[in-house]
């Protein structure tokens, strides 16, 4: 009896996981469509990050907090940011939460724990580095999380964070989405060694993940969850996939890159994982099958309903900086308005 919920429970985990990862990836296709357009300025897809993302999404528990940077759209999902939230903040208009003042692409999410991403690539790990410190001093039962390309790891910032948060033995992961390219820059051309090696520089824990695998990243996201909530330090996690698409919707990869995957190549953590849920017993044709018709349907009807919303009231460009309006603000305001 035991046995079979268990398997139950495997099933509906790997489900959901799946699920996610299509409902990402069909609103990756969506924005980058719209933005071709002109109904969006600009994005930055996770194509490609999926299955990784959603295996450290697995491991983490609902207070834990999230540092994350502008691909991890499948996290985001996962740990279920409404995909209207997302919408909206790409449109910038009156329900997105940074009220238009962000670059598309720059999400946050209070409710499930995310910060909101900074334009300056790796500035949210001292900032993480600094929540880590909060909650160890406070003794919250929680951990922190920092997300970041492989290429943000060549930044002063990356060296600070980590080297504070060893010191100070923070419970802080430090998680690494290596997709092989910091715009047109590869990954040889910047680095010489694996960049999960370099935890031991700081003295503290090193792991890497296949990031094409839910289940691979799973396992080492839980390791490392372990490890930090245990009180036994910062990790570096690392998980290796490939950006299946440009760097941004101003990007085009064909000036530099020979090798891209698309959509339905075998390096494509879609295909990847269907096949690996297929043979464990958790999928089969016809789940997928419906799972994709929907995640099309869900996404079409609420990126429709987003785009009737109205644009943020033009007085909203002046609040939530000072208590007090200083008089100068207010003439300026009341020049516009
Ligand atoms: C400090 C800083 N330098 C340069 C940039 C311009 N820039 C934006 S994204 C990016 C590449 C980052 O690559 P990586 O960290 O590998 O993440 P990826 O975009 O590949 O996921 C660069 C150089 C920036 N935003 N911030």
């Amino acid at each position: 009896m035991t046995e079979m919920v268990n398997e139950q429970t495997e099933r509906e985990r790997h489900i959901r996981a799946y699920g996610a990862m299509i409902l990402s990836r069909t609103l990756d296709r969506k924005i980058i469509t719209a933005q071709r357009q002109g109904r969006v300025g600009f994005y930055t897809p996770s194509m490609g990050q999926e299955a990784g993302q959603i295996g450290l999404s697995m491991a983490l528990d609902k207070d834990d907090l999230l540092f994350q940077y502008y691909r991890d759209v499948a996290l985001m999902i996962h740990r279920g940011v409404p995909i209207e939230t997302l919408i909206n903040q790409v449109m910038g208009n009156k329900e997105d939460l940074a009220k238009g003042r962000q670059m598309p692409s720059h999400f946050l999410a209070e409710e499930q724990n995310f910060m909101s991403v900074q334009s300056p690539v790796a500035t949210n790990l001292p900032l993480a580095v600094g929540a880590a410190y909060a909650v160890k001093y406070r003794k919250e039962d929680r951990i922190v999380v920092a997300s970041f390309g492989e290429g943000s790891s060549s930044t002063p910032d990356f060296h600070a964070a980590l080297n504070m948060a060893a010191v100070w033995n923070l419970p802080i992961i430090f998680f690494c989405e290596n997709n092989g390219w910091a715009i047109s820059l590869p990954v040889e051309k910047q680095t010489k060694v694996d960049i999960w090696k370099k935890a031991e520089a700081y003295g503290i824990k090193g792991l890497h993940a296949d990031g094409n695998s839910i289940d691979d990243s799973y396992r080492v996201a839980k390791e490392a969850v372990e490890h930090v909530r245990s009180g036994k330090g910062p990790v570096l996690m690392e998980v290796r996939f490939f950006r299946m698409g440009p760097h941004s919707t101003s990007d085009d990869p064909t000036k530099y890159q020979t090798d891209i995957v698309k959509e339905g190549d075998e390096r494509d953590p879609v295909v990847i994982n269907e096949r690996l849920f297929k043979e464990k017993g958790y999928l089969t044709d016809e789940v997928i099958e419906r799972i994709k018709a929907e995640s099309i349907r869900i996404v079409n009807e609420k990126f429709d309903a987003c785009e009737k919303i109205e644009a943020p009231a033009p007085e909203t460009m002046f609040q939530d900086v000072y208590e007090k309006m200083p008089w100068n603000i207010s003439e300026e305001m009341e020049e516009i308005l």
